[in-house]
């Protein structure tokens, strides 16, 4: 094929991680389209394809942070633990890409650098790093909401003599900590799972924190035979529980308020609740997220147990959070962090009080002085969200920029499509549940109602959806609205408002009215004939 031809397909989707493999399926395989994908990576996985960071571990339980499309796939697929590791989820989407013959639509190593729309014929035309070009009517992006690796603007950086890495790009050879002077910078859920497993190989690791986070135990363990067999049998239930649920995840959330609970009464069940572990801490109460004085009940309560398992007080006082409510922001989950500060070969530097100056090419210099170090490791985040899919450069009619048109923060409508940009559909955009959900439940969930809506199209004869802008400013209204009915605007360093990366609009991103209620909007919108978007020939 010349290379001025573009090859022509039905869909394109950008991305082979859960949302990719699932959208190849569901266009290939239900509505019989030509689909070509592009990912980056040269193999299935996405977020955990570049994630491979020692301890790197969903905080969703295994059995439902999985596909539910297929209960043959359910019933076969034999998780080994209550958290999945990254080789597992590794290889059980490697699995499903293999068992749906995926791989074969699938482009590895292949970059998007830009994509723009050509009105007159009705067709993204995509351009690769390689040059390649492609065209297709549909574009959907399918690149995660954290895959834009955030590595901070630290002056010396390419005069340090050791190695350095961050942790979402992690070498697919691993990394030798033995006999190391490592400092690990970042202390959120990728520090906390991290901080551990080097610790336990590393000669000394300096834990460089800015901002002390809550985190909840984890309690991973096998999963037995007999967990695994009841789960089989009841999926079913486990999936409806998850889809009509807040945050897609198949528990229940407390009908007690924090407040109303005697004293005695909620520490015993924030008791029970620290024993039981993982992100469904967050659910011992119905008003953890919703009132400051229940909140902080339970932001009391880890202080508490911080300085219960901590043994020097000085340090116990600087891992102890005072600055944002628990769950305000991504909350981690662990296995034994606080208590790899009780090591002899761990140590915590306060950069809030003390910040980063520059790397030296001996380590790392903070305003109190220099710390030597053989290793130096990022997990300082991602540009979310908005990151993968500004990278792309992505132009609608009239060669509007993206860029551009979220100058001042993402707008879109649903969290589906940006005005301005017709046929183009984000998976689990911003402006949707996304990261405050099970992410598989709302990957799922997008997939399907971009799905029907492109047979709709086809079945309607019409060539084109696109947001209406007034649409649109309604939306990005409710996810306002809905953010600060909660308290998760208040963390002032949540990445879930790009406070973390320098010079990012500060907008609350996902939509965090709720999971049930979002997918309940999409529905009806459907069913009203999409309204709130503009369908043409
Ligand atoms: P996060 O949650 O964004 O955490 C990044 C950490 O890095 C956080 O502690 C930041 O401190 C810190 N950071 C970022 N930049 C700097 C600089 N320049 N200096 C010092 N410290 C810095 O990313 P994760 O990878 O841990 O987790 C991302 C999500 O993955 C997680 O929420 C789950 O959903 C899975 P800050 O808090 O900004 O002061």
């Amino acid at each position: 094929m010349p290379d001025t031809q573009a090859a022509d397909y039905d869909a394109i989707i950008v991305g082979a991680g859960f949302s990719g493999l699932y959208q190849l399926h569901a266009l290939r395989d239900r509505l019989g389209l030509a689909v070509r994908v592009l990912e980056a990576g040269d193999g299935v996985g996405g977020t955990w394809y570049w994630n491979r960071y020692p301890g790197a571990r969903c905080d969703s339980e295994s059995y439902y942070y999985s596909y539910s499309f297929s209960a043959a796939l359910e019933q076969e697929w034999e998780w080994s633990e209550r958290y999945p590791e990254q080789p597992e989820i590794m290889r059980y989407l490697d699995h499903v890409a293999e068992r749906f013959d995926l791989k074969r639509d699938i482009q590895f190593g292949t970059r998007v650098t830009h994509a723009a729309f050509d009105e007159a014929a009705a067709r993204w035309q995509v351009t690769t790093e390689a040059g390649e070009r492609l065209s297709a009517p549909f574009l959907i992006t399918a690149v995660g909401c954290l895959s834009s690796t955030n590595v901070p603007d630290i002056p010396g950086l390419e005069s340090f003599r050791g190695e350095w890495h961050h942790t979402g790009r992690w070498p697919h050879q691993g990394v030798d900590f033995r006999g190391k002077r490592v400092g690990l910078v970042g202390t959120g859920s990728t520090g906390i799972q991290a901080t551990p497993v080097i610790a336990r190989d590393a000669l000394h690791l300096t834990v460089f924190q800015r901002t002390a986070n809550y985190s909840i135990p984890a309690r991973n363990g096998p999963m037995s035979a007999e967990a695994r067999a009841e789960i089989k049998r009841n999926y079913a239930a486990i999936r409806e529980k998850s889809r009509t649920g807040t945050n897609g995840h198949p528990w229940d959330i407390s009908e007690t308020s924090a407040l109303e609970a005697g004293p005695e009464e909620r520490m015993a069940l924030y008791e029970d609740a620290w024993k039981v572990g993982g992100l469904r801490f967050r659910a011992a109460f119905k008003d953890l997220l919703t009132h400051r004085q229940a909140n902080e009940t339970a932001s009391e309560f880890i202080r508490g147990k911080i300085r219960g398992i901590v043994h020097d007080p000085a340090t116990a006082e600087l891992l102890t959070p005072r600055d944002h409510g628990f769950a305000t922001k991504r909350p981690p989950i662990d296995t034994e962090y606080f208590e790899t500060f009780n090591r002899g070969n761990v140590s915590l530097v306060d950069v809030r009080a003390h910040p980063i100056e520059a790397i030296t090419p001996d380590g790392l210099r903070t305003t109190a002085g220099e710390h030597r170090l053989d290793m130096i490791v990022f997990a300082t985040g991602f540009d979310a969200m908005t990151g993968p899919l500004l990278a792309m450069d992505i132009r609608g009619r009239g060669g509007a920029a993206l860029a551009d048109a979220w100058a001042a923060g993402p707008r879109s409508y649903l969290g589906l499509q940006v005005a301005g940009f017709p046929n183009l559909f984000t998976i689990t955009g911003p402006g949707s549940p996304s990261v405050l959900c099970n992410m598989p439940t709302a990957i799922e969930q997008h997939v399907d109602w971009i799905t029907d809506c492109i047979r709709h199209l086809r079945d309607h004869r019409l060539a084109r959806i696109e947001a209406r802008e007034d649409a649109a400013e309604r939306w990005v209204a409710q996810v306002n609205e809905a953010a600060h009915a909660t308290l998760l605007p208040t963390a002032a360093s949540s990445w879930y408002l790009g406070a973390n990366v320098p010079g990012k609009p500060r907008v609350f991103m996902p939509y965090a009215g709720g999971f049930a209620r979002y997918a309940a909007i999409c529905r009806d919108v459907a069913a009203n004939g999409y309204e709130g978007f503009m369908l043409g020939r």
